[in-house]
């Protein structure tokens, strides 16, 4: 019979290990300020050129998912998007097969819903974009980029190739520029809401969780035995 205190052991360890699996690599949850998030506006695909960078993204204490989030005004007719900072880019490697998530709504609405790329990676001298929807409604939205090959176009949102593993990679590996979409409208005057940003390494297969039981059973097997031996 296992006893009771390995058998807490195991669970204890399987746990942490659980919760640890799929944690944040980093994030922005705005509690206090905007976090070094700033925004700007390009002509979008295929090159992706920066028009106006630099915008500042008003902060509010009292908005968001809880309290704390920024917003975006569209200043111009290019596309409009917040601009991660530097803790989010360099060597973002551990986060391939993973996800980018977080929490938008629209504060102010357009005339009518249009539609770009919601995220943008640059890097390695690549340009990867990934579409979730263009209808962003009012209320909080939890929004969830998986970072894995098929779901990136490279350059054009709508027909370009899908990246490769490799593509994807290197993107992530030498990540140069985060966008995360403020341009869900046409014309000029959207207001868009961002909140808990989190950029997650993957969650471990079902098998590898498997294999992480079976090996902890045979410790417990080996504990048992030298346990025996010893009286
Ligand atoms: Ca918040
Ligand atoms: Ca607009």
């Amino acid at each position: 019979m296992i006893r009771p205190s390995l058998l807490v052991v195991c669970c204890l360890t399987f746990l942490s290990y659980s919760a640890t699996a799929a944690s944040s690599l980093v994030s922005s949850t705005f509690d206090s300020d905007a976090d070094g998030w700033t925004g700007l506006t390009t002509d979008g695909s295929p090159f992706w050129t920066s028009i106006t960078s630099g915008l500042t993204p008003t902060y509010s204490s009292s908005d968001g998912m809880p309290a704390g989030s920024i917003t975006l005004a569209d200043p111009d007719w290019q596309w409009t998007y917040f601009s991660a900072p530097g803790k989010f880019l360099g060597n973002q490697s551990a986060a391939f097969g993973g996800s980018l998530q977080f929490d938008s709504r629209y504060v102010m609405a357009g005339t009518s819903y249009s539609n770009e790329a919601e995220v943008v990676l640059k890097g390695a001298g690549l340009t990867l974009v990934y579409e979730i929807t263009n209808s962003l409604p009012a209320t909080w939205t939890h929004l969830d980029a998986a970072l894995v090959a098929g779901a990136w176009r490279v350059a054009d949102t709508f027909s370009g190739t899908f990246a490769t593993d490799a593509q994807l990679l290197a993107v992530l590996s030498n990540l140069n520029a985060l966008w995360i979409n403020a341009e869900h409208f046409t014309p000029v005057m959207e207001v868009i809401a961002l909140d808990n940003v989190n950029l997650l390494a993957p969650v471990p297969e079902p098998e590898s969780y498997a294999m992480l039981l079976a090996g902890l059973s045979v410790l417990g097997l080996i504990a048992r035995r030298r346990k025996t031996r010893q009286e």
